[in-house]
């Protein structure tokens, strides 16, 4: 595969990739009992256009950047799943303006997302691996973690914030960018949240930092900055096709590498002003 350009390739992403989240009227959710349950207002509305954004990876290596007050700075904050401000605000920030949860987490530990108040902080979005390119009908019938009656949960205890349901098309419209642009045959298996996270802020804002994706030289085997855990998968990818996605953000890379190797901070250009 030939690797386009960086100006093309924010074009492919502009261009092909569907950020809807569920609205009451797709599919199997327009009937009155989803429509309780769906935000009424689209989350480009809810957010408004946004200028200077911050993805905030969980890896180990953000333990120690001292890159709180650079991340909070940003107009608006991307967390990913369970990691925590609390007790680690000089590493990650204490903002949280967007925080993206797979559907596992919200199945198997519902309890927690339900009366943790780390989740109450800003706008939750939830995704689900559906099968590839399966149409919403056929993800609704057999999503890989039944999380429907757990979103219902967490609305019924939360109702004034904002909670989206991804559509499901965007994940395998990105797998199929980055498989075009990685010389080899990638798993078919759905991009991690990290890289769907930079996708949706790459949709929302102007510019987007990206903190610890592409790891600093403060990376270790650590999985998460919040926990002692080791495997070195969580880096460099097992399920999630995390290698191939590093590489797709490190071509797109509008900083320096240095930035990359103190910081492990990479900016990427928002796609609202790509010209194509
Ligand atoms: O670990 P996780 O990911 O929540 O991390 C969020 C995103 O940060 C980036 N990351 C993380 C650690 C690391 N050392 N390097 C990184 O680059 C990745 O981009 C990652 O996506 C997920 O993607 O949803 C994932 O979720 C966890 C787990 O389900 C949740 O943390 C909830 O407990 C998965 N781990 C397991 O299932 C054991 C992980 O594979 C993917």
């Amino acid at each position: 595969a030939a690797k386009l350009s960086p100006e093309k390739l924010l074009c492919q992403l502009r261009e092909r990739l569907n950020f809807q989240m569920i609205e009451a009227s797709d599919g199997p959710f327009n009937t009155s009992e989803w429509e309780a349950y769906l935000p009424r207002r689209n989350i480009s509305m809810e957010l408004g256009q946004l200028g200077q954004c911050a993805v905030v990876s969980s890896a180990g290596s953000m333990k120690f950047s001292r890159l709180g007050p650079e991340i909070d700075n940003h107009e608006a904050v991307l967390r990913f799943n369970g990691a925590p401000t609390r007790g680690f605000q000089a590493d990650v920030g204490g903002k949280t303006t967007i925080r993206l949860i797979n559907s596992q987490l919200l199945t198997v530990e519902e309890q927690k997302v339900i009366t943790d108040p780390q989740y109450n902080t800003g706008t939750l979005i939830v995704w689900d691996p559906a099968p590839y390119h399966a149409d919403i009908h056929e993800w609704y019938r057999k999503p890989d973690y039944n999380f429907f009656s757990s979103y219902k949960k967490y609305r019924n205890r939360q109702p004034e914030q904002p909670f989206y349901i991804l559509n499901p098309y965007m994940q395998w419209q990105l797998w199929d960018i980055l498989q075009e642009n990685s010389p080899e045959d990638i798993q078919p298996n759905p991009p991690s949240s990290g890289m769907l996270g930079i996708v949706i802020m790459m949709h929302l804002c102007d510019k987007v930092d990206v903190y610890e994706f592409l790891p600093s030289k403060r990376q270790t085997d650590i999985c998460h900055y919040f926990q002692k855990f080791f495997d070195q998968a969580c880096t460099m990818g097992a399920y999630h096709p995390l290698l191939f996605e590093k590489n797709m953000v490190k071509h797109l890379n509008q900083g320096t590498d240095e930035d990359i190797y103190t910081h492990g901070k990479v900016t990427l250009n928002g796609l609202r002003n790509v010209q194509c």
